[in-house]
C-alpha cells in the first residue's frame, strides 16, 4: 500500500525547492493538490520551454503525480474555496517569497485556527534575521550556505554545483519536516509550523566543510592536496579542488579517451587498507615496502605525485576499465557519467530512477524516479497534470460542492 494514503497536500509550491518536496510525497502516496494562479500557472510551466506551446521539461519534471486546480486567492469566492481545502487537507505547502502568504490573509494564525490540524510547511531563502525579507533561487542559496565557498580550485573563483542542493536539497529537508509533523500530530492531534530556509539546508549539506574551519585552529589540513604543495592555509576553509572530502585521499584522473570526451575521468580513492593492491595495480610495488610511501602519513605530503603516477596507469584504461580492474579488488573508484550515460543506464532504468514517462501534449521524456525505495510502496511516476485540469473533479468529488455551487464559481474570477 503507498504509505501516504489518505494524507492530502494542499501544494502552493512553484518553481523547484517546494515542487520537489510535494513531488516525493506524491510518490509515496499522499494526494497532492497543486494550486496554480489562473491564466500561467506555475512560473516553469512556459520557462526553458523546448517545444512551443507544451509545459517545459522545467515543469513536468517536478511535478509528477500531482493532481492541477487553477485557483486566484486575490479573488473573494476563490478565498471561499481555499478556506474550504484548508478545512479538508492536511499539510499546506508553500514557498512564496516572504510575507506573501500574509499578503494572501493566510498566516499560520488564520490557518491554525481554521483547522487545528493542518500543517503549514514552507521554505524561504533564510531564516529570521538581516536576510529574512529576501528572494532566493538556487545559486544565492549555494553562495550563502558555504558551498560555493569551499567548492571549484584554490586559484580560482568560488563555484556553484551542477546539484541543486539550494532548491532539491531544500526540497528533501521540508519532505522530512512535513512527514515527522503529520507522525507528531498522530499522538498530539495538533498540526504544526514547519520552517526550512534554503541557506540552513546548504549549511546543513556543508557540514564537513564547518568541521575543517575549526580543524584549521589546530594546524594545517593535511589531506588537502595544498597541504602537500606547501601552499599555506588561511584562517578558513578552502576550495578543495577535486579532493575527497573525508580521511581517505581521492582525485579525478584522466583515462583513456580524455583527449576528446569530457568525461573521460575516474574518481580514485588511495583507500589506505588497499594501499598494496593500488601499488600492484598501477606497476608501483617499489612503493609497498618503501617507508616514504606505506603508511598514510607519510603520503600525505606527495599526494599530487602520487595521484600523477595512478593517472599515467589510468590514462591506458577507458574510465569502465579502471573500475572493473579495482571493484574486484576492494579499490573505491567511480567513473565520470554524463547526463547522456545517466540517461541510457540500464540499472537505473531497472531500479526506476530513471524512468520514461507519456505526456499527453508533450510525448515521451525521461525523469528521474523516485530515489527512496520502500519495499511496500513502491512509487509510480504518472505524468505533470495540465494547468486546471483537475478543476471539476477537485471542487465535485473532494469538496463535494453541488452543481448549483458550481455553477456559481463558473460565473467568477475565481478560477479563471
Ligand atoms: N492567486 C493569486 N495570487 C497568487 C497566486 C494565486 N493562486 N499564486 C501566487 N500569487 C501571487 C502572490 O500573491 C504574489 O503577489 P504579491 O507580490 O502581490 O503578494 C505574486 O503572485 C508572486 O508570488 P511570489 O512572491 O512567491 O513570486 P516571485 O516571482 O515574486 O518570487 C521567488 C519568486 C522564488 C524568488 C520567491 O517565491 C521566493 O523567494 N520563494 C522562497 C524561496 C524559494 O523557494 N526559492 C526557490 C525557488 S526555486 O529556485
Amino acid at each position: 500500500m503507498e504509505a501516504l494514503k489518505g494524507i492530502t497536500i494542499l501544494d502552493f509550491t512553484h518553481v523547484q525547492s517546494g515542487p520537489t518536496c510535494t513531488q516525493l510525497l506524491a510518490w509515496f502516496g499522499a494526494n497532492v493538490i497543486k494550486i496554480e494562479r489562473p491564466g500561467g500557472g506555475d512560473i516553469t510551466r512556459s520557462q526553458l520551454r523546448d517545444k512551443d506551446g507544451v509545459d517545459s521539461l522545467y515543469f513536468t519534471m517536478l511535478n509528477h503525480n500531482k493532481k492541477s486546480v487553477t485557483l486566484n486567492v486575490k479573488d473573494d469566492k476563490g478565498k471561499k474555496i481555499l478556506d474550504d481545502l484548508i478545512l479538508k487537507c492536511d499539510v499546506f505547502v508553500e514557498n512564496f517569497a516572504p510575507g506573501t502568504l500574509d499578503r494572501m490573509g493566510y498566516s499560520w494564525e488564520y490557518m491554525h485556527k481554521l483547522n487545528p490540524r493542518i500543517i503549514l510547511a514552507s521554505v524561504k531563502g533564510f531564516g529570521p534575521g538581516p536576510y529574512e525579507d529576501c528572494k532566493v533561487y538556487e545559486n544565492i542559496a549555494q553562495c550563502a550556505g558555504g558551498s560555493a565557498s569551499t567548492t571549484g580550485f584554490l586559484d580560482g573563483p568560488p563555484l556553484v554545483t551542477g546539484a541543486q542542493i539550494g532548491d532539491s536539497g531544500t526540497g528533501l529537508h521540508l519532505a522530512l519536516g512535513i512527514v515527522t509533523a503529520l507522525f507528531h500530530r498522530e499522538r498530539s492531534g495538533l498540526g504544526q509550523k514547519v520552517d526550512v530556509a534554503m541557506q540552513d539546508g546548504v549549511v546543513n549539506l556543508c557540514r564537513v566543510k564547518l568541521r575543517d574551519y575549526q580543524r584549521l585552529s589546530s594546524g594545517p589540513l593535511s589531506e588537502y592536496s595544498q597541504f602537500g604543495q606547501g601552499i599555506p592555509f588561511t584562517d578558513t576553509t578552502p576550495r578543495a579542488g577535486n579532493d575527497s572530502g573525508g580521511g581517505q585521499p581521492g582525485w579525478i584522473l584522466k583515462c583513456k579517451g580524455w583527449e576528446d570526451d569530457p568525461d573521460s575521468y575516474v574518481y580514485f580513492i588511495t583507500q589506505a587498507p588497499v594501499w598494496d593492491k593500488i601499488c600492484n595495480v598501477i606497476g608501483k610495488e617499489d612503493w609497498i615496502g618503501d617507508p616514504e610511501y606505506s603508511t598514510p602519513k607519510a603520503r600525505l605530503d606527495k599526494l599530487s605525485h602520487i595521484f600523477e603516477t595512478i593517472e599515467k596507469w589510468t590514462m591506458t584504461k577507458t574510465k569502465f576499465e579502471v573500475v572493473s580492474i579495482c571493484d574486484p579488488l576492494g579499490i573505491p573508484c567511480g567513473p565520470i557519467l554524463s547526463m547522456k550515460e545517466i540517461a541510457h543506464d540500464e540499472s537505473l532504468r531497472r531500479t526506476g530512477t530513471v524512468v520514461e514517462v507519456d505526456h499527453p501534449e508533450r510525448g515521451k521524456y525521461i525523469t528521474v524516479g523516485c530515489p527512496i525505495k520502500l519495499s511496500n510502496s513502491e512509487a509510480d511516476v504518472q505524468r505533470s497534470p495540465l494547468l486546471g485540469e483537475h478543476n471539476e473533479e477537485i471542487l465535485k468529488d473532494f469538496l463535494n460542492y453541488s452543481d448549483e455551487e458550481l455553477d456559481e464559481i463558473n460565473n467568477t474570477d475565481a478560477m479563471k
